[in-house]
């Protein structure tokens, strides 16, 4: 039996992916792709959105690369691809931006959220139509599922809504995609912030715990982390954000459920639980960093596995691409 497909991406944006990226979305994309075929994206396109320092835009792409191999994300199971390189991408995207109203992509509640603070009339046009872009993304694999997180939701919904129009005026061309949204558990908050998501673009360092962090940097991060001043170390999410916070993160680092961490440290102070997540992570994440370092030696293997994973990108996106130009009303060039 052929496998379904999957597709799903990150942006390039920042020089490391954290711990939020690792195991809300990483982690997973690693476990599907036995029984899935996957396509794993770096959206390149996506990051220009809003901007960008040319060299640190080149340099970022390599390292999120290294870091989703480092990481389990296996290149000859996967198409592990840089959305530029293919540029069916944005041909399709063109194509599905004058099928959706104004109205329709100006409810995007991303859009609304990232020009909150200078305000709409200094954001590109590109951050308005990226959830589009994002749809031409996904519809061009005809996956099954997409692997997100919740807060992609509604562009999820948006893609699934292209999809359907497009079919229904135009004969059926997309399989419709459904969103894989990741357990709760899988959300990680800010070590200094825990009531708010970890994220890259977090006011301070402190909070996130980064793949590519050093081992004394991420302990030193761990036992400067938020807590309460109750000094017992049990799960609730409301009124101890900080405590669950570690505890779901050591639960998802070591496998151990957490009435079992609970009992574990009954009776102890937050620092037995600090010494011992921070050696559990640093045992989980230095190989992984040590990896991409190393995969980041040589750039050119690095650029090489990406060009074969554009490759096989490439072979499905043209041939759902010809299908909708076909669709359309375009006339095929003569050759
Ligand atoms: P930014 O803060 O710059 O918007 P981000 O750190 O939120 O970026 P994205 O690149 O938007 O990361 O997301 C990549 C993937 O990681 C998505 O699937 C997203 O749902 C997941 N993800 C991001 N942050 C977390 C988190 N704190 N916990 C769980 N999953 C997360
Ligand atoms: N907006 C997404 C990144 C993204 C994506 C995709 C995710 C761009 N294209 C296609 C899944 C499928 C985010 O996670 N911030």
């Amino acid at each position: 039996m052929t496998k379904p497909n999957l597709l799903s991406g990150m942006q390039p944006s920042a020089g490391s992916l954290h711990l939020g990226n690792y195991l809300g979305a990483l982690v997973n994309w690693a476990a599907m792709q036995d029984s899935y075929n996957a396509f794993y994206c770096i959206v390149d396109l996506h990051a220009i959105t809003v901007p960008q320092d040319p060299s640190e835009l080149r340099a970022n792409t390599r390292r999120t690369a290294a870091q989703y191999l480092a990481a389990g994300i296996d290149s000859d199971k996967s198409a592990l691809f840089v959305q530029s390189h293919v540029p069916a991408h944005a041909q399709l995207a063109w194509v599905l931006q004058c099928i959706t109203g104004m109205g329709e992509a100006g409810r995007m509640t991303q859009f609304k959220d990232k020009t909150q603070k200078n305000g709409q009339e200094s954001a590109s046009v590109g951050l308005f139509t990226y959830p589009i872009l994002q749809a031409a993304d996904i519809l061009l694999y005809q996956p099954k599922a997409v692997p997100v997180g919740e807060d992609q939701r509604q562009h999820l919904e948006l893609t699934r809504d292209l999809a359907m129009r497009f079919n229904s005026r135009f004969g059926d061309t997309f399989v419709i995609p459904e969103a894989h949204i990741l357990k709760e558990t899988a959300k990680i908050y800010d070590l200094q912030v825990p009531e708010a998501k970890m994220s890259k673009s977090a006011a301070d360092p402190k909070g996130l715990i980064n793949l590519m962090d050093e081992n004394n940097v991420i302990t030193k991060k761990i036992k400067s982390a938020v807590t309460d001043t109750e000094g017992s170390v049990r799960f609730d999410r409301e009124s101890k954000p900080g405590v669950s916070n570690l505890l779901g993160i050591f639960s998802l680092i070591s496998g151990e459920t957490i009435p079992a961490l609970e009992a574990r440290f009954e009776g102890q102070g937050y620092g037995a639980l600090k010494g011992e997540l921070a050696d559990a992570l640093v045992a989980h994440i230095e190989p992984i960093r040590n990896r991409a370092n190393e995969l980041l030696t040589d750039p050119a293997e690095l650029d090489r596995l990406l060009a074969e994973g554009a490759d096989r990108a490439n072979e499905l996106a043209e041939q759902t691409l010809a299908k909708v130009y076909e669709r359309i009303g375009f006339v095929r060039a003569a050759r």
